[in-house]
């Protein structure tokens, strides 16, 4: 469990704070101890990372709070595990009630499929984990250099097939879950184990891995997860009706920096195909070979897609085939021809229904006109099924009787809530980063520009007659790509204030990347530049071609930047 020993360049500063950490106590339960400060070190900045939270300062009040010579706004995010997007209405109420308590009064549902609190004083943050722990809820790896959040699609009981894939996702999220009881110890009060001593992390080591580590689970048609956007995806081939296995992909990844050609999205490469009990043993041998071999001396260059890409991907299959003893078939076909949430209500093969419920951004709190915060309490309340997280930051309520489906569609329409499906299909495809104020890397607004982008973009849409027709398009404060920018059709990525870089091209299907077209407009500048094509697109588009197609075929220029070496045939047609 070494880094490359060819490797002269020192190790990254977070790989000492892990070794030193004694399986990632460090000296957390001190510093939250410390009162005189609403902060924490940075070394336990990093480690608390591991346990699902994040020291973040409001930003909106950093001037004055300088200007007053005081503290920063200090508060953490906290993130919640949840794989698959899974929860019951019980811990619906016990979220909804936490957010009030002890974070801002709001729920965020990431593009991850889970939740985020904001706003977490230092002094409320134990309260906050010990009540999620009473609903049977945790944050252990939501973020940090493990395998995260591991995503798959929300409506298992619409086939057998998606139960069997949403039940390997869980499987696999266990499996890869880190063994340190220091979570327990320092949030739950767990009493030490004999001696303090740490117990061993036998998948992981003692430094975990080199960077953080994303897992999907795709059931063509739809590419809901953005399955290529993935360290490792899992594609469900299913054929008579059956789930036969999986095609394997490794080496997706989004984050980059603006103006750095060595930092690049990048979709993952098709492996190859394995049957279904095997998805353990391959992504324990992906997993193993990322730990061993990833780059532990550059956090920008530490993800696997960099490791593939060095070393290429036919060395990474061989390595993995070896650990494994598994040796992959050629991979099936597949076709993805979506991305989108169903909206509305769906009848299941189980005879339950679920209602798709667009959420903008993900973000539910109480606004004047648009009480969701209250709606769904309501929901949860009366609801027996449970909901679900998708990872477009929608919501589903699923696991609902047909007589229960009246009570539902009542609480929506007396909260004003009934139409929030009957947007344009530009604002339900929409997804955007939270970035401003509590990301602490946004160089622009993210979430709460996304309002007026689409507002922009729906006078134009509607005026060339496209007001029904799915287009992506997402919008992240920076370009780490917290909301998969570059797999919109239109992407606008944070450069500075009230600036973009506008990427356009990509597939709807989330399978070919888009390319730099502007780098660095305005959003009023992004309108005026895209009027014209949006109005072309209308009248010139082919039978059935995507506004990313039409761009990419008609708009980029052939040598357009392209700062992606994803992989051309990443899809197999069927
Ligand atoms: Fe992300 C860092 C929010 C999905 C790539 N991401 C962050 C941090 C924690 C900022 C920080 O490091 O200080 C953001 C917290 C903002 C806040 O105030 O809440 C943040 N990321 C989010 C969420 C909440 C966006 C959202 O609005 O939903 C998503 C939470 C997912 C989850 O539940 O686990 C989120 N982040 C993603 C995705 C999309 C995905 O995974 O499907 C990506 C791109 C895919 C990828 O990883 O390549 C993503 N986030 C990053 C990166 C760049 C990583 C890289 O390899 O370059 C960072 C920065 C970093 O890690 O240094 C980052
Ligand atoms: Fe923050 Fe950048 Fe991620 Fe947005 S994309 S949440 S600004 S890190």
């Amino acid at each position: 469990m070494t880094t490359d020993s060819q490797d002269p360049k020192p190790l990254s500063a977070n790989e000492g704070i892990k070794a030193a950490s004694r399986l990632l106590r460090g000296t957390i339960a001190e510093d939250i101890a410390d009162s005189s400060t609403g902060a924490i070190s940075e070394d336990n900045n990093q480690l608390t990372k591991f346990h699902g939270l994040y020291l973040q300062d409001d930003r909106d009040q950093r001037t004055a709070l300088k200007r007053a010579g005081r503290e920063k706004a200090f508060a953490f995010m906290l993130r919640v595990r949840l794989p698959g997007g899974r929860a019951t209405p019980q811990q619906w109420l016990v979220l909804d009630a936490l957010s009030e308590q002890f974070a801002t009064p709001s729920l965020r549902l990431t593009t991850r499929q889970t939740f985020q609190f904001h706003g977490v004083l230092k002094g409320n943050v134990k309260k906050l984990v010990q009540g999620m722990h009473r609903a049977l809820l945790d944050s252990i790896a939501a973020c940090g250099d493990v395998n995260r959040n591991v995503m798959a699609p929300p409506n298992p009981e619409r086939s057998p097939v998606l139960q069997q894939v949403h039940d390997h996702a869980r499987a696999w999220s266990e499996f890869a879950l880190p063994k340190t009881r220091a979570y327990h110890e320092i949030w739950l009060d767990e009493t030490l184990v004999a001696g303090g001593e740490p117990e061993s992390e036998p998948l992981y080591g003692a430094t975990y891995l080199p960077r953080k580590f994303k897992t999907g689970f795709a059931v063509p048609p739809s590419n809901d997860v953005d399955v290529f956007s993935q360290d490792v995806g899992f594609i469900a081939i299913v054929e008579a009706g059956r789930l036969s296995g999986y095609n394997v992909t490794a080496g997706g990844g989004l984050g980059m920096n603006h103006g750095n050609s060595e930092t690049f999205p990048r979709l993952a490469d098709v492996l190859g195909f394995i049957p279904p009990d095997k998805v353990n043993a391959i992504g324990e041998a992906m997993l193993a070979t990322q730990r061993d071999f990833g780059d532990r001396t550059n956090r920008r260059h530490a993800r696997l897609k960099y490791t593939i890409e060095d070393r290429g991907v036919d060395w990474f299959q061989a390595e993995v085939e070896r650990r494994s003893g598994i040796a992959f078939a050629a991979p099936r076909p597949f076709h993805f021809t979506t991305i989108e949430d169903p909206h509305g209500w769906t009848e299941c093969a189980d005879g339950t229904w679920f209602y798709g419920l667009h959420i903008l951004s993900g973000r539910i709190k109480d606004l004047p006109g648009w009480p969701m915060k209250t709606a769904l309490r309501e929901i949860a309340e009366i609801h027996r099924g449970d909901f679900r997280l998708t990872p477009s930051q929608n919501l589903s309520i699923a696991g609902v009787s047909a007589d229960q489906k009246a009570a539902i569609d009542v609480i929506l329409e007396r909260h004003g809530l009934a139409g929030e499906n009957k947007r344009s299909r530009l604002r339900l495809n929409a997804l955007s980063c939270v970035a401003l104020p509590t990301c602490g890397l946004a160089l622009a607004e993210s979430e709460r520009a996304l309002p007026e982008i689409l507002a922009k973009f729906e006078t134009v849409l509607d005026e060339a007659g496209l007001r029904d027709d799915a287009i992506s398009l997402r919008v992240t404060g920076c370009p780490n790509g917290c909301a998969r920018p570059y797999l919109a059709e239109i992407g606008f990525v944070g450069r500075a204030p009230g600036k973009y870089a506008l990427y356009l091209g990509a597939s709807y299907h989330g399978t070919r990347l888009n390319r730099l077209f502007a780098p660095s407009v305005t959003i009023d500048d992004a309108v005026r530049l895209l009027t014209p094509v949006i109005r072309r697109f209308a009248v010139e588009r082919n039978e059935g071609e995507g506004f990313g197609d039409f761009c990419s075929r008609l708009i980029l220029p052939t040598d357009a930047t392209t700062h992606s070496v994803g992989t051309p045939g990443a899809t197999v047609p069927a």
